[in-house]
């Protein structure tokens, strides 16, 4: 397959489901963006990661620039291929001292995605380490089944439901730091999450969540956006592109997306396989 990873580096994702650190954008531009980040939240009245979620690409035009990062796409189309659509993103930020956490999940649990090729692209806009609450994974825990999610919704928790899978060793965790600008990859079934932030550095992340364009949505008819190739299957309706930051159409839209996938009907992979 073409792209930029080497064999090697294609073949531990296979194995391991994750892969890191790779770069993407020069320090100084990842700083621009926090700076752009840090002037929404005046504007929307809370911290603007509270609303960039699952579909924050359609809320300025630099986020779904990063989005089409070459970078990122070339590392992307080494593990699914040269047509690529952008399923979500959504953007993660502790502040120093911060005692939020995310915990053990597989993002895949909530995607409705079939076949489940999703990779996620973890971007660092600060330098993410193990002292301010990097990523970690579970290695090779995409090759096992769906786990099942306790919904908690602990407000110290940075997920949508607090989804937590019980009973994961600790002591097997894989940390993915990155610096400002890098990259990390990891599986939609890959076991993941970070610890809180104890130290005086703020960590700002935002995640890119991308699948081949064969890939079907399980739960209806819903939306993507191509950012390499072509779209030749048509199992997904397109977005809108914003023309400036917060333009309120796409961010009516990304409300909109947002409430519909914490929608508490919608159940969990391992509990739609076993019923
Ligand atoms: O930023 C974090 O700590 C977690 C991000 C995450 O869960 C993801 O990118 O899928």
């Amino acid at each position: 397959m073409a792209g930029s990873l080497t064999q090697a580096q294609v073949e531990h994702f296979r194995r391991e489901g994750y892969a890191f650190p790779f770069d993407a954008i020069p320090a100084a531009e990842a700083a621009s963006y926090v700076a752009k980040l840090d002037s929404y939240d005046a504007i929307l009245g809370e911290e603007a990661q509270k609303q960039l979620k699952i579909k924050a690409h359609v809320a300025a035009p630099w986020i779904v620039g990063l989005a089409r990062n070459k970078n990122i796409l070339d590392a992307v189309e080494s593990l699914i291929g040269p047509d690529i659509l952008l399923f979500g993103t959504s953007m993660f930020s502790k502040k120093a001292r911060d005692v939020r956490f995310v915990s053990w999940h597989q993002d895949a649990a909530y995607y409705g995605l079939d076949p489940q090729q999703e990779v996620t692209c973890w971007v660092g806009l600060t330098d993410a380490d193990t002292e301010n609450g990097c990523m970690r994974v579970i290695p090779g825990s995409h090759l096992g089944a769906d786990a099942v999610h306790d919904e908690t919704y602990d407000p110290q928790n940075m997920l949508g439901r607090g989804q937590t899978i019980r009973d994961i060793d600790d002591g097997k965790a894989v940390y993915m730091p990155v610096k400002a600008g890098q990259f990390s990859m990891h599986h939609e079934r890959t076991i993941h999450g970070s610890m809180p932030n104890p130290s005086d550095r703020r960590r700002v992340g935002i995640s890119f969540f991308y699948m081949p364009a064969h890939v079907r949505s399980t739960i209806g008819r819903r939306t993507a956006t191509l950012v390499r190739g072509a779209d030749k299957y048509g199992h997904w309706d397109p977005e809108p592109t914003p023309k400036t930051d917060l333009d309120p159409v796409c961010m009516e839209f990304l409300r909109q997306s947002w409430s519909r996938y914490r929608d508490p009907d919608m159940p969990q992979a391992a509990k739609l396989k076993a019923s």
